[in-house]
């Protein structure tokens, strides 16, 4: 499969070999109410763990991680800044800095909570007046506890009335979390 890239991407080498390797630099943001497993999913995806009694993130902070997305030709290596904002901040609250230059987003919520759900709309607002439309992946988090009457279709509805794809995870199992985020490197690089 051709990857066709987009204009705006900043290359900042290229390596000769069998086949080359492109390499960029993208600042993504995770959204989310706090307790929804944020936090939990960036430590289980950079760090290959889980911490039941991992404290609220206080502050904001960055890690960053490698994803290689294969194409015809070359292989895309995208350096992802994961930006984690503090477990107590709600939309309203985030300060702007932390959507500063950011390049997409995962979207997260709770499967055993339907209000967290419901403030992805507002999550997508505020984002969004911060740096415009950029490309999001929903995530129905914590696929190993029961789900709440109704949060997959509503999940689900949200998820189409924005064309945003969706998936449901575990940051507890690892179910689905480099899926999310090979996905959200993808669609930083081909739109
Ligand atoms: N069972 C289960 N618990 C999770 C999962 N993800 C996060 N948690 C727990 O949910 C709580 C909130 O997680 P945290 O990552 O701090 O959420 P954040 O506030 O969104 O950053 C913590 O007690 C986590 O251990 C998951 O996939 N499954
Ligand atoms: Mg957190």
């Amino acid at each position: 499969m051709e990857i066709e890239l987009n204009p705006t991407c900043e290359r900042l080498n290229m390596t000769g070999s069998k086949k080359k390797v492109e390499t960029y630099l993208k600042k993504v943001c995770i959204l989310g109410d706090p307790q929804v497993g944020k936090t939990s999913l960036i430590r289980r995806f950079v760090h290959r763990e889980f911490e039941a009694d991992y404290i609220s993130t206080i502050g904001m902070e960055a890690s960053t991680k490698t994803v290689d997305v294969q194409g015809d030709r070359s292989t895309l290596r995208i350096n992802l800044v994961i930006w984690d904002i503090a477990g107590q901040d709600s939309f309203r609250n985030v300060h702007a800095s932390y959507f500063s230059g950011a390049e997409g987003a995962l979207l997260v919520c709770d499967r055993t909570r339907t209000s967290t759900v419901e403030s992805l709309p507002h999550w997508v607002r505020r984002f969004r007046s911060e740096v415009g439309p950029r490309p999001m992946i929903v995530l129905l988090n914590k696929t190993d506890l029961s789900m709440d009457a109704g949060v997959e279709s509503k999940v689900e509805d949200f998820a189409r009335s924005r064309e945003f794809e969706w998936l449901q995870s575990s940051a507890l199992t690892g179910d689905n979390v480099d899926e999310a985020f090979q996905k959200l490197a993808r669609k930083l690089i081909t739109g």
